[in-house]
């Protein structure tokens, strides 16, 4: 334990020194093709304002370039302390997010890299049989390894659609990333401590500093439902791409919870204790990651007894490829689309793009999951009829029917569950 808390009291500092850094210039220069501004989308006539992504609250500066080491220079940051920074829709292109393009959410202070990765600790306590401590290289060394390609996605993903804005960082589509995680299925370790009969939900928590620098508080701990703590899915990782999972991505060993807000995959874990109700740490209570369960007027306060927690995260596509402000030479008759999907704990039946507004639609090809929680990377050809400018919309439908509608409707507080249709401009000739 001792480790662990020497790692975790060694964070501020190396946050608080290089922070500094963490912004690349902000400069029109360093825009490049990258359009927004140089080329907004349709803000009103029937679209709805909160649509119009360019005009996120960022925008009049300029997106904020990422400067962190091995990161890609486009993430776009959305807040620096504590640091959070988003991939822009063209940058998860790959098959795979590569780690330099993965998207970044912490809630407090980075902890400092651990020397000793496989003597990490991890405590599994309260509702079990038998109280266990295991090392990294314990949990490496006593059970099978499984790799799963699944998407991680932020609970507020999509929030900068929300009219009038929610609380908290405006995220676009880029709070989602997909890579291959290696690690053991949590089921097992939780199977080797002897679930009690009153095992109900988990509690998670870190080695990361409170942004205040308070040791004895907690930054982020949420848990989920046992049943999803038991699905074969849900994994304690330590590599993600291959590599040792790197620190900004919580090594050297984190939770991931396929499907759900992503603040449940707790980063540099530390413990996991079994309650027998409901947990109630920071990001389980009042209006965080809860939505509501009579609509509410847009704007309003709200009132937490009528919030519940969100658990799957809803149907999202996006169009990867072209970029949005992509200029195609004139006379180009035809464009080639490149997009993911995905739909939370549900699988995606369908996707549908469109360049008259939505009049009309047509259906993308669509590619099957490498696994459960594997994003589906889809296709299209579109066919445009003259030189000028366009948009593409792109909607998903998921396994049981749900659309992707065309804003972020269902308006709470804190701005979940927004997943308004991805659309981009282009212009021909
Ligand atoms: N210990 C810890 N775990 C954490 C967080 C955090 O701040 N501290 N942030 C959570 C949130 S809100 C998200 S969306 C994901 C982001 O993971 P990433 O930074 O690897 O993309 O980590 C989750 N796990
Ligand atoms: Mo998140």
């Amino acid at each position: 334990m001792a480790q662990q808390a020497d790692d975790a009291a060694g964070g501020g500092s190396h946050f608080t020194t290089s922070r500094r850094g963490f912004l690349g210039s902000t400069g029109l220069a360093a825009m490049g093709a990258v359009v927004g501004s140089v080329m907004p989308l349709s803000p009103s006539g029937g679209i709805p304002a909160a649509h119009a992504q360019a005009a996120a609250p960022a925008a009049p500066k300029g997106p904020q370039y990422l400067k962190f080491p091995g990161k890609n220079d486009k993430l776009v940051v959305l807040g620096e302390k504590p640091l959070v920074a988003e991939t822009p829709e063209s940058l998860l292109d790959d098959d795979t997010t590569p780690i330099e393009k993965f998207f970044i959410r912490n809630n407090g202070q980075l902890p400092d890299e651990t020397k000793n990765p496989d003597a990490w600790k991890i405590t599994i306590d309260g509702e079990v049989d038998k109280k266990i401590e295991i090392t990294v290289g314990e949990l490496k060394s006593k059970y099978k390894a499984v790799t799963r390609r699944m998407v991680l996605e932020c609970g507020g993903n999509g929030r900068a659609a929300f009219s009038p804005p929610a609380r908290g960082n405006q995220w676009t589509n880029g709070g989602a990333g997909c890579a291959e995680w290696t690690g053991v299925p949590l089921a097992e370790v939780l199977k080797a401590a002897g679930l009690k009969k009153s095992a109900k939900y988990t509690a998670h928590y870190a080695a990361d500093l409170h942004l205040s620098g308070d040791a004895s508080k907690p930054t982020i701990s949420r848990g989920v439902r046992i049943e999803k703590a038991m699905d074969p899915n849900t994994m304690i990782v330590w590599a993600m791409n291959g590599q040792p999972l790197p620190n900004i991505h919580g090594g050297p060993v984190r939770l991931i919870v396929p499907g759900w807000p992503g603040s449940a995959s707790q980063k540099w874990l530390t413990k996991i204790t079994i309650r027998d109700k409901e947990h109630d740490g920071p990001g389980m209570t009042e209006f965080s990651y809860r939505t509501a369960i009579k609509p509410m007027v847009p704007g309003d306060k709200g009132d937490p007894a009528n919030f519940r927690i969100m658990e799957s995260m809803p149907v999202r596509s996006i169009i990867t490829s072209p970029a949005n402000g992509a200029k195609f030479a004139a006379g180009t008759k035809e464009l080639k689309l490149r997009g993911a999907s995905w739909a939370g704990d549900l699988a995606v039946r369908q996707v549908d793009v469109s360049t008259d507004f939505g009049a009309s639609w047509q259906r993308a090809k669509l590619e099957k999951p490498k696994n459960k929680y594997d994003w589906q990377r889809w296709t299209a050809t579109l066919k445009l009829p003259t030189d000028g400018y366009f948009e593409i919309w792109t909607r998903a439908t998921d396994s049981k029917g749900a659309m992707q509608p065309h804003l972020a409707g269902f308006w709470n507080p804190q701005g979940y569950g927004g997943n308004a249709m991805h659309r981009i401009a282009v212009l021909v000739g």
